[in-house]
């Protein structure tokens, strides 16, 4: 049990994190829960609900595109895009907010407005994340990025991928065990697509055991992701076949939460690898 501020997500089995993207220009559902230039709380609240029904454990909400290129967001703008939701949603849902934030600021303020789980693609290295996010004492998603948004697919190299992130990692686990958050809190995160070809998505998801066995819940996110695009060629609308393979693959691998933005499709085909899991012979 991952305890999220009086929620609680049960990683018995594999769980579904739904995406929840409030930036009007993210690459794969950008814009959508807009009316005009405005973000549409009823709109917003509803796609939630769905994916609650549809068998979300956590909902990944998100104000900051990390889209290669994408403009950098102020503080403010990120604080409200995301905080009415968070609000909401903590406040009508029985589901765990996540939110993705890399600001200390806006990780101080979404745990006053109900968050369960903070999920920093910065893994808490901006000054004073560390010290907010463990103020907070909820728990918290580390996950591993090569460069930064704006350059990190230009070129990005490796001598050993799994290796470089298992141990980048481990540094940011130290880094929180340092400023007094538990071990038992965090969740960990290859970061797929963050700083990698698609050499190093495939052989990350190879070599996912090896980061299952660090101890700690691993957090995978494939949906959609442009791997998919680059070895399919297919548009980010028709990756939803793909992304159920890559899944599955992680959750065989030892991934204990699934961020999706497909979650009744997602959570249908975690449930067949459940099943498998769980029979018996009578
Ligand atoms: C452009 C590129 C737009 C990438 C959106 C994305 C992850 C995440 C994202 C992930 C965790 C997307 C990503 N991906 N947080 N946030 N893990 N923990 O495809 O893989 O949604 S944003």
């Amino acid at each position: 049990m991952l305890n999220c501020a009086g929620r609680s997500v049960d990683l018995s089995r594999p769980a579904i994190m739904g995406v929840i993207n409030t930036t009007p220009d993210s690459f794969s559902d950008g814009g959508t829960l807009y009316r005009g230039e405005q973000l549409d709380l009823d709109l917003a609240l509803a796609r939630a609900a769905d994916m609650v029904a549809r068998g979300a454990a956590i909902l990944d909400i998100g104000g900051e595109s990390t889209r290669p290129g994408a403009a950098p967001v102020t503080v403010a703008r990120e604080m409200q895009r995301v905080l009415p939701l968070v609000e909401r949603v903590s406040a009508e849902l029985d589901v765990v907010v996540s939110v993705d934030t890399s600001s200390p600021e806006v990780i101080t303020a979404a745990a006053g407005a109900g968050a369960g789980l903070i999920n920093d693609v910065r893994a808490l290295s901006r000054p004073g994340a560390l010290d907010a996010a463990a103020a907070t004492g909820l728990p918290i998603c580390l996950m591993h990025m090569l460069g930064q948004p704006d350059d990190m697919q230009a070129a990005p190299q490796y001598d050993d991928v799994v290796t470089e992130v298992e141990e980048f990692l481990l540094q940011r686990v130290a880094a929180c065990e340092a400023v007094g958050i538990a071990r038992e809190s965090l969740l960990l995160d290859p970061g797929f697509g963050f700083g990698k070809t698609v050499a190093h998505n495939l052989l990350l998801l190879r070599g996912l055991p090896r980061l299952a066995d660090l101890g700690l819940p691993l957090l995978v996110g494939l949906s959609r992701k442009s791997m998919i695009g680059k070895l399919l060629g297919r548009e980010v609308d028709q990756r939803l076949p793909a992304s159920l393979a890559l899944a599955v693959m992680a959750v065989e691998r030892g991934a204990a939460i699934i961020r999706t933005h497909d979650v009744g499709a997602t959570a249908d085909a975690v449930a067949m690898w459940v099943a498998m899991q769980e029979v018996g012979e009578s």
